[in-house]
């Protein structure tokens, strides 16, 4: 059997980032799946099993392989099905979209999640913060239809699903703009475009959904 061929399972959640970014991959590149929910924070026996060190959503299940941790399930969907590039060739920029998941991963979420929940240090202080991260994104997306410049890629993915598709939503049950038109009008334009693609639009969670879930799970933190 081809590499590229069998079956694809993913285990993931609706409201997961980490999810939404897989089936952005999948669908991008045209791979039928199977979509496996799982109702967290109840773990099914299956997870458990399929990722026992992490025990977290998304694992892909291709054939006999199964991988968790999205990144490393993106560059594997992208080393498999050659079709619609996800991560750059060049070896620099390669490494750049790796170093920009990462920042956004690691910074991006926390400040415009655990920053403004909790806002230890307060409300201003706290979209500030977060905003001084967000001017690093909006200086790398400038003059660029994409993060991977003139197509969606493997930047455009992993901040999509965190930033318009999930904190976004968090902001506005909380009635706050973190990234205003006026002050970051190149992240605005890079939403609009992402919004505009059909494959990723099929990943959007129902807003209302969505904010509903963020405001519960903002909630949680709180208290945690
Ligand atoms: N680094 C992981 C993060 C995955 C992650 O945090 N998944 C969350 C859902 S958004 C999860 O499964 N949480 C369950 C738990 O923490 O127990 C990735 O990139 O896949």
């Amino acid at each position: 059997m081809a590499e590229n061929e069998g079956k694809v399972k993913l285990l993931g959640c609706r409201a997961s980032p980490f999810s939404r970014r897989v089936e952005m991959a999948l669908k991008l590149k045209g791979i039928p799946y199977e979509y496996l929910e799982e109702g967290l924070p109840n773990k099914s026996p299956l997870l458990l099993e399929l990722n026992p060190i992490h025990k977290k959503v998304p694992v892909l299940v291709h054939n006999d392989k199964i991988l968790p941790e999205s990144h490393l399930i993106l560059e594997y969907i992208d080393q498999t099905w050659s079709n619609n590039p996800i991560l750059p060739q060049d070896p620099y920029e390669k490494a750049m979209a790796r170093f920009w998941a990462k920042f956004i991963d690691e910074q991006i979420l926390t400040v415009g999640f655990r920053s403004l929940v909790r806002a230890e240090k307060g409300r201003e202080a706290a979209i500030e913060e977060a905003r001084e991260k967000f001017a690093f994104l909006e200086k790398e997306v400038t003059r660029k239809n994409f993060f991977g410049g003139k197509t969606i890629g493997f930047v455009d993915m992993v901040a999509g699903s965190i930033i318009p598709f999930c904190l976004a939503r968090l902001w506005e049950g909380m009635r706050i703009d973190v990234i205003p038109e006026d002050e970051f009008p190149e992240l605005n334009r890079w939403i609009k475009n992402l919004k505009d693609i059909e494959s990723m639009r099929e990943c959007i969670p129902h807003r209302e959904k969505q904010i509903e879930h963020m405001m519960k799970v903002s909630e949680r933190y709180k208290l945690t």
